[in-house]
């Protein structure tokens, strides 16, 4: 495990001197610390809720126009690599539906041999796999191309780029029940189709078929109606849009569909006026989440610079920060578990001297991709862009200890 993170002892110590100015010192007899008076605890609760001191939220836009259509992780605030269901960032056509699930069905026809039609019930019975799965947003951070598609969205913070979650999803392997339905040889495309007023469609190549997932459970619970109770396509590294949440069909064709969705939408729109179309594969992409855009900084000493880094492609394999505006790049420490479509956490002390600094990351995943510059990206995809942005992207400690975007 080549980035396996060790802090030395001596790399620990040296940060630990400089750590030390801000610590307050007390004597071996100082007494033991009480928060308050001691109180007669709460008792046992069926669903459990977060102690009111935590307030991390998702972020909800009012100033563009996607108000209310979308919501964004607080990625600033996470730690680890999962994210709570209550924070998973929201992206709704159509709002969320309130769906029972005893009278939900998926159906799966077209070029299939057996059309058959799954209740809740059929669908639980299956066998069922657990993965842990990022899913991004392709509009996210589509501000970044300056000019696109969502250009007011606040972008100054960590979690503007939020529209990326990722959690543990539970369900029956997409190919268990194509083995049920069976496919015609012409198949070539499945079309997968919502519940909700906007019936959100796209055309998956059947090819993915096998990595995808039917999925009914997420982070150890049944999925959040947000994130399309009580049944969703999970489409492992490809962009969010053809995760279809409330899934209720599938159907077998042997061409795309070409609905709204994949035409108009979600379609890149290139320099010379050409559009890229069934763009699914989201690219490796990182994220600093601390120090970020709209934090402020004790004061002068030791950090743990740490962020994010994921890739539709699979699994992380290197992450370097630059603390200096890109002239000098180090390796951060990956954490482990590093799973393939799933979020990494890197980190890297840091001793802040107190002046500027511009901080970069830049994740490498197993296919020896590199996370592009933002220049790098304009030259090639122009402004034109709304989606599937994964630039560099660099926050700026300033003198008087505020973190902005750079
Ligand atoms: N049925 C349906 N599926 C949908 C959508 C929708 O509006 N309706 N939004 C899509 C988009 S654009 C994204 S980015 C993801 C968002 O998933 P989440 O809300 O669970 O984060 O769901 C996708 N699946
Ligand atoms: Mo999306």
């Amino acid at each position: 495990m080549r980035k396996d993170f060790r802090i030395t002892r001596r790399r620990w110590l040296g940060a630990g001197a400089a750590l030390g100015a801000g610590l307050t010192a007390c004597k071996n007899s100082a007494p033991v610390p009480e928060a308050g008076p001691s109180q007669l605890g709460k008792p046992v609760s069926a669903y459990g809720e977060r102690s009111p001191f935590e307030t991390a939220a998702r972020m909800l836009p009012d100033s563009h126009y996607l108000t209310e259509s979308d919501s964004f992780t607080p990625l600033q605030d996470s730690s680890g690599i999962l994210t709570p269901s209550a924070l998973h960032y929201e992206r709704h056509h159509a709002g969320v539906p309130q769906i029972d699930p005893a009278r939900h069905r998926l159906l799966i026809h077209g070029m299939v041999d057996r059309p058959l039609m799954f209740t809740m019930d059929d669908i639980r019975r299956l066998p069922s796999v657990s993965r842990i799965l990022f899913v991004e947003c392709s509009g996210n951070s589509g501000f970044e191309w300056g000019g696109g598609l969502l250009p007011d969205i606040p972008h100054n913070t960590a979690q503007s780029h939020g529209l990326v979650s990722c959690s543990e999803w539970t369900g029956v392997p997409l190919a268990v029940l194509l083995a049920e339905t069976g496919l015609q040889k012409q198949a070539k495309w499945l079309m997968a189709e919502g519940a909700d007023a906007c019936k959100m469609q796209r055309s998956l190549p059947v090819e993915k078929a096998d990595d995808m997932l039917v999925a009914w459970g997420q982070n150890g619970e049944a999925l959040r109606p947000e994130q399309g109770y009580p049944l969703r396509l999970i489409v492992p590294g490809w962009e969010g849009n053809v995760n279809i949440k409330w899934l209720r069909r599938i159907m077998a064709a042997d061409q795309p569909y070409m609905g709204r969705e994949e035409t108009s939408k979600y379609t890149d729109l290139m320099p010379d006026g050409t559009a890229r179309m069934f763009t699914f594969v989201m690219e490796a992409k990182s994220l600093i989440t601390f120090p970020s855009g709209g934090q402020k900084l004790a004061g002068p000493g030791f950090y743990e610079i740490t962020g994010l880094a994921w890739s539709g492609r699979g699994i992380i394999e290197r992450v370097e920060v630059s603390t200096d505006g890109g002239r000098n790049w180090r390796d951060t420490g990956l954490q482990e578990p590093r799973l393939p479509m799933a979020f990494t956490r890197f980190r890297l002390p840091w001793t802040w001297d107190g002046g500027e600094s511009v901080l970069q990351s830049r994740c490498t995943d197993e296919t020896g991709y590199v996370q592009p510059s933002r220049e790098a990206l304009l030259a090639l995809r122009g402004r034109n862009s709304g989606y599937h942005f994964n630039g560099i992207k660099a926050w700026k400690v300033m003198a008087d200890r505020s973190v902005v975007s750079a």
